[in-house]
């Protein structure tokens, strides 16, 4: 995979206005075969404790997650710290960025429950709010059919809105009226094809109606120089931070150039 992927001056003003932007063909050919072998071994090793008929909870039925699989899986490590990836997260939010964590998103084939309409950052333990984004790519070709995501643009401007519990999701009417009669735009992708939003853009994933898993790995990226508020996080907590350390330890690398 080289360093840049190709993005036009219309293309960052789209992310800028809109939220989010789709962006077709960033991993491609070995890579893609590679990194998609990675995440699923990945996955694989991760889970292959657990009883796959243990009940449970409406948030394990979105999907199967695993968390930071770059810290324990060396074949993962390279992709999810890939400058290419960096770079266009970079270029997008005009500043230099960080890695936040990567989590592998599975839908069980049948099973996967949709992912309900949410924004991103007000889980996170970050006092800035504005610049965080994901790049969630799809490792084999997600449609409506089997769940891939929606967004609503322009959304990342709604910045007070409390968050939606995934677990037991609220309409998003009733959440954020402001978002009424703002069409929600569908991205299907090709394996290796990728969308980015902004941690505030409201997004939403459909359930998996296929027979086969929907593999998804989305990285998380912040601005270099963000800072850690104090909340709760399963990712922060061991890290024992204090409030206004900013995250930029070995576990939060720079990732742009
Ligand atoms: O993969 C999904 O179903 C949802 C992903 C998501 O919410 C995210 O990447 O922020």
């Amino acid at each position: 995979m080289n360093d840049d992927y190709p993005l036009s001056i219309q293309q960052v003003t789209a992310y800028q206005r809109d939220g989010y932007i789709q962006l077709n063909e960033v991993i491609t050919g070995d890579d893609l075969v590679q990194f998609r072998d990675a995440v699923n071994a990945a996955v694989k090793k991760d889970t292959a404790q657990l009883d796959p008929n243990r009940p449970k909870s409406s948030y394990e039925q979105i999907f199967i997650q695993c968390v930071n699989l770059w810290h324990r899986y060396p074949a993962v490590k390279p992709f999810v710290l890939h400058r290419r990836l960096g770079n266009i997260a970079s270029k997008l939010s005009g500043l230099s960025v960080r890695l936040w964590h990567d989590h592998a998103l599975f839908k069980e084939p049948h099973t996967g429950a949709k992912t309900p309409w949410h924004q991103d950052t007000p889980y996170w333990p970050h006092q800035q709010k504005m610049h965080q984004l994901t790049i969630w790519v799809a490792l084999q070709d997600t449609t409506i059919h089997n769940g891939c995501m929606s967004f609503i643009p322009g959304t990342q401007r709604m910045l007070d809105i409390e968050p939606v519990n995934l677990g037991e999701p609220q309409d998003l009417y009733a959440v954020a009226p402001q978002t009424k009669g703002i069409k929600p735009v569908t991205c299907e992708l090709k394996a290796g094809s990728v969308t980015v939003h902004n941690g505030m853009t409201f997004h939403y994933a459909g359930p998996n109606r296929s027979d086969g898993m929907r593999e998804a790995i989305a990285i998380i990226y912040m601005p270099d120089g963000t800072t850690y508020s104090g909340s709760p996080h399963s990712v922060a907590d061991p890290m024992k931070l204090t409030v206004g350390q900013k995250l930029d330890t070995e576990f939060f690398p720079l990732v742009s150039n």
